[in-house]
C-alpha cells in the first residue's frame, strides 16, 4: 500500500546513521533500541513473545480479554484509537472487538511492512472501522491525521514499551501522548511491574537464545544497511536485571579486542567493552504514577498488580 502518508521525518537510512555514529562515539558506547525493528527484528521478537519465560505478552492479554468491559465502560461510546507502535496487532483486535462502538484506529508505525500488515489485518476483521494510518517515529513530533474524525481519542501503548525509554524520554512521550487525548481523552498504558528478579532476567535471557538472536540482529541490520562489518559471532548478548533502577539493562559485549568499520568510520572495541542497547524498566505505582504527573496525566484506572506481574493504567489529563 502506498497511500499511507509518511510525515515527512527525514530519510530513514540518513536517520540511522546519524543515530548509529552518535552512538558509537559516544563513551560508554550505545546503539537506540529502536532500530531492533526491521523485518528480521520484528519475526524474532514476535518469537520472543512466544517463548516460555517472556511472560509479558501472554499476561498482558488475558488482562486485556478480561478487562475489555470495564475499559469500554470507563472510556465509552465511539472513540478514535491511536496506537503507538502497531505490533502484531492482537492486542490490538482485543481492545477493539471489546470498546463501544469504536469509530476511528490511528495506529503510528516505524516500520512499512508492519503498518500495512496491521492495517490489512485489522481493515478485514473491522469492516466499520475508518482507518488513517500513519508512518511515522513516534518519538518525533507527530503531525495526527486526526482532523474530522471528532470523538474522544483513546491512545494505546502497550506492551510495556514505555519501558524502553530513560524516564526522561518516557516522560517526553507521555506528554506527547496527553497532547493527543486533549481534554476530554485517555491513554491505555501496559506497563511491566517489579517482580521477582531471577523471573525479570530469565524473560531477558531465554534457554532458546531468541533474545540473543534479536539483540544481536541490529549489528546485522547496521552491517547490511550501512554496510559495516561487524564479526557477530565475536560480540554477546548480555542482560542483567539492576535492581536499584529497576530495570533490565541490555548490552551487547565485545569477545576480544577488535577494530569495526561503520559507514566509513573506524570503531575500536576492548575486550569486555560493553555497548548499552535497550532498557526494559518495570514500575510500581508510585513510579509510573511519578512519570505521568510529569507529563501533565493521572492514573484513573487500573487493572493487574504485582501479583499479576503485568499491568494496565487508564490515564487522563
Ligand atoms: C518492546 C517492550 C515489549 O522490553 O520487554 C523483549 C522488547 N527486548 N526482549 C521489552 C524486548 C528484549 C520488549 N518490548
Amino acid at each position: 500500500m502506498n497511500s499511507i502518508p509518511a510525515d515527512g521525518q527525514a530519510d530513514p537510512s540518513a536517520t540511522l546513521r546519524r543515530d548509529v555514529i552518535a552512538g558509537l562515539s559516544r563513551r560508554p558506547k550505545r546503539l537506540p533500541s529502536k532500530y531492533f525493528y526491521d523485518a528480521r527484528g520484528s519475526a524474532l521478537f514476535e518469537a520472543i513473545t512466544r517463548q516460555p519465560e517472556y511472560y509479558l505478552t501472554r499476561v498482558e492479554q488475558g488482562l486485556l480479554a478480561q478487562s475489555m468491559p470495564a475499559i469500554a465502560a470507563r472510556v465509552g461510546r465511539q472513540c478514535h484509537v491511536v496506537e503507538y507502535g502497531s505490533g502484531s496487532g492482537l492486542k490490538t483486535r482485543t481492545l477493539l472487538a471489546g470498546l463501544d462502538a469504536p469509530r476511528a484506529y490511528t495506529p503510528v508505525e516505524i516500520s512499512p511492512k508492519a503498518l500495512n500488515a496491521s492495517v490489512a489485518r485489522l481493515g478485514a476483521r473491522f469492516p466499520g472501522l475508518a482507518m488513517h494510518p500513519l508512518l511515522a517515529d513516534f518519538t518525533q513530533p507527530l503531525d495526527l491525521p486526526l482532523a474530522g474524525e471528532g470523538g474522544r481519542v483513546l491512545v494505546f501503548f502497550p506492551g510495556s514499551t514505555l519501558g524502553n525509554f530513560r524516564d526522561d524520554e518516557a516522560v517526553a512521550l507521555l506528554r506527547s501522548m496527553a497532547a493527543t487525548i486533549a481534554d476530554d481523552g485517555m491513554a491505555l498504558i501496559g506497563i511491566d511491574l517489579v517482580k521477582n528478579p531471577r523471573r525479570i532476567e530469565a524473560a531477558y535471557n531465554d534457554a532458546a537464545g531468541i533474545t540473543a538472536a534479536f539483540t544481536l540482529n541490529l549489528l546485522a541490520r547496521i552491517n547490511r544497511e550501512l554496510g559495516a562489518d561487524f564479526d557477530l559471532g565475536a560480540f554477546a548478548h548480555r542482560a542483567r536485571y539492576a535492581q536499584e533502577r529497576e530495570r533490565i539493562e541490555t548490552d551487547i559485549v565485545s569477545l576480544r579486542e577488535q577494530t569495526v568499520q561503520v559507514a566509513g568510520r573506524t570503531v575500536d572495541f576492548a575486550a569486555d567493552e560493553a555497548m548499552r542497547v535497550e532498557y526494559s524498566h518495570k514500575y510500581r505505582d508510585e513510579s509510573f504514577a511519578a512519570l505521568a504527573s510529569q507529563a501533565g496525566l493521572r492514573v484513573i484506572d487500573g487493572w493487574g498488580d504485582q501479583g499479576t506481574g503485568f499491568g494496565l493504567r487508564l490515564l487522563s489529563r
